[in-house]
């Protein structure tokens, strides 16, 4: 893909290490992309606290990989994997987010034409979990209201939980969301958040594909029946 990349300027006071680019055009054909074999291309975003582990959830999820360093995102980034439901390849491509308050603009021009947004917090960071509210705002402000949106708990792997299962649960109840667990440590629900989406995304696809057809069939049937009213 042709994408044009350009450093990032690292923040002097982060003692973090920083080694993303910032992408700036997402200048994606989705034409292309179904000549080569994608029955759907779908837009995902992944947007919460830094911190919180938006880039191990989808390095688990794409290259099956973790890392324990935290290497802040700059920008955005983007991982692709594509996946089989029921015999359609859905090519999903997760826009990973910055968590970092000085890229929440840039954060905000990416939802267009998203299919779902996970939302994730830390289970071991009561904070992050307080975020959720302001994150659900920003999703509401910016993406359509059948956008299919799930909370997504991290780090489950970890003893240390200041956020349980239930609150959660009530949370992701109270907001219209689904709720899953994870730890991209441990893969626990890494491939189940994902599975869930394209499934969801394909069948609401699938269900476009038959009404435009059955659009296009009805001047037709229309026409045949005409033509029986004129013999009868
Ligand atoms: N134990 C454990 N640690 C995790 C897990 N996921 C992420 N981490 C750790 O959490 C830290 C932050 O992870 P990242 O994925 O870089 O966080 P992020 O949300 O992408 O952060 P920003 O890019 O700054 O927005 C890293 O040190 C990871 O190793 C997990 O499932 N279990
Ligand atoms: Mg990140």
């Amino acid at each position: 893909m042709d994408f044009a990349f350009k450093t990032a300027l690292a923040s002097p006071t982060s003692a973090r290490r920083e080694r993303h680019f910032h992408l700036i055009e997402p200048d994606i054909n989705p034409i292309m992309e179904i000549q080569g074999k994608t029955d759907y291309l779908v837009k995902l975003l992944i947007i919460g606290d830094s911190g919180v582990g938006k880039t191990c959830l989808l390095l688990r999820f794409a290259d099956n990989s973790f890392t324990t360093s935290h290497l802040t995102t700059i920008g955005i980034d983007l991982k692709v994997r594509t996946v089989n439901v029921e015999g359609k390849a859905l090519k999903l491509q997760a826009w990973d987010t910055a968590g970092q308050e000085r890229f929440r603009t840039l954060t905000q021009t990416y939802y267009n034409g998203a299919a779902a947004v996970l939302l994730a917090y830390d289970c071991t960071d009561r904070q992050s979990f307080q975020s959720v509210q302001h994150w659900s705002k920003q999703v509401q402000t910016h993406t359509s209201p059948t956008i299919l949106k799930v909370l997504i708990s991290t780090k489950s792997d970890r003893p240390c939980r200041e956020v349980s299962t239930e609150e959660g649960q009530t949370l992701a109840a109270s907001l219209d969301m689904t709720f899953f667990e994870t730890s991209a440590r441990d893969g626990t629900n890494v491939e189940a958040v994902f599975l869930y989406i394209a499934g969801r995304v394909k069948a609401a696809r699938d269900k476009e594909v038959r009404l435009m057809a059955g659009e296009r069939l009805k001047p037709l049937i229309e026409k045949r029946r005409k033509r029986l009213c004129w013999f009868l």
